[in-house]
């Protein structure tokens, strides 16, 4: 039987949608955000995906506004910090990329244009290869967002077209009204998409988050969890915290026999340079 790695668990702490009003727990300001993350690592976190929000709380892709929040998260916890390029919908595609100009470790990359809710997550190609480029010269790795089963198509266009270098990092996103829904064979069938020696993610949406979070740990898969993604603990009860949901995967983790992966062990699964200490 194939020894399985340890287990990453990305913590979404913010999200672009997600409302004070419908999660009052919800971090906004870089300290808050900061304090999330830091929560979240200490449960068993080694990557933090955020959106930079104003001081009201709308989503923005500000360069700025992501220095701050990178900052604060770095200077808090050893965690890596992944922003998102996808914002929210009616970001254009220059404010999408802002904070790939920060040179983090890792940003999210969508390979695909997809219904999101009402609206159109729009990534034409145009968009995609521009930012896997941008990505290529400043040492970001790309995670690629996978909402629809096409998308994985176009991720290995990328490859085969030298924007992307492996070793590559899958996020298989289900549940979002609009793209593929959280079943477990969805996810199966996505898995058996992309390269054997790539590593994957999934983020289960809103009720799909805990099921699939449980087969991705049993199939050597890696996890995210938190508010972007899904703001209850049991149906129809807020979840306390980010690090609320990360805990809970943590612990059922240990029960598969999957210790969690520290950041720099995280670094190392997926190919990342070292940090200097
Ligand atoms: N907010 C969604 C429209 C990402 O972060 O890369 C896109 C999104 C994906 O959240
Ligand atoms: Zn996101």
């Amino acid at each position: 039987m194939r020894i399985l790695s340890k287990l990453i668990i990305t913590a979404v702490l913010t999200g672009a949608e997600v409302t004070r009003a419908q999660q009052p727990n919800l971090p906004i300001t870089p300290e808050e955000i900061a304090q999330a993350a830091l929560e979240a690592y200490e449960a068993g976190a080694s990557i933090v995906h955020v959106h930079a929000r104003e001081t009201n709380g709308s989503a923005t892709q500000d360069k700025e506004a992501y220095r701050k929040v990178m900052d604060a998260v770095t200077a808090k916890s050893p965690v890596i910090f992944q922003p998102s390029t996808g914002g929210a919908t009616w970001h254009t595609a220059e404010e999408r990329l802002q904070p790939v100009e920060l040179n983090p470790e890792m940003a999210t990359l969508s390979t695909g244009t997809c219904n999101f809710g009402r609206d159109i997550f729009s990534n034409p190609q145009d968009f995609y290869e521009r930012a896997a480029r941008m990505m290529l010269e400043r040492g970001v790795k790309p995670e690629f967002e996978v909402f629809e089963a096409g998308m994985i198509d176009n991720a290995l266009r990328l490859v085969k077209d030298g924007f992307v270098k492996p070793p590559l990092h899958f996020n298989f996103v289900l549940g979002v009204p609009g793209a593929m829904t959280g079943t477990v064979r969805n996810l199966s069938f996505l898995v058996d998409q992309i390269p054997a020696d790539a590593t994957w993610t999934v983020s289960g949406i809103g009720r799909y988050e805990t099921s699939l979070a449980m087969v991705a740990i049993a199939m050597g898969g890696h996890v995210r969890v938190g508010f972007e993604d899904n703001i209850y603990y049991y149906r129809g009860e807020l979840a306390k915290s980010n690090a609320q949901l990360v805990a809970r995967v943590a612990r059922i983790a240990k029960e598969f026999g999957r210790e969690v992966a520290s950041p720099d062990e995280a670094r190392e699964i997926l190919g990342l340079p070292a940090r200097s200490k």
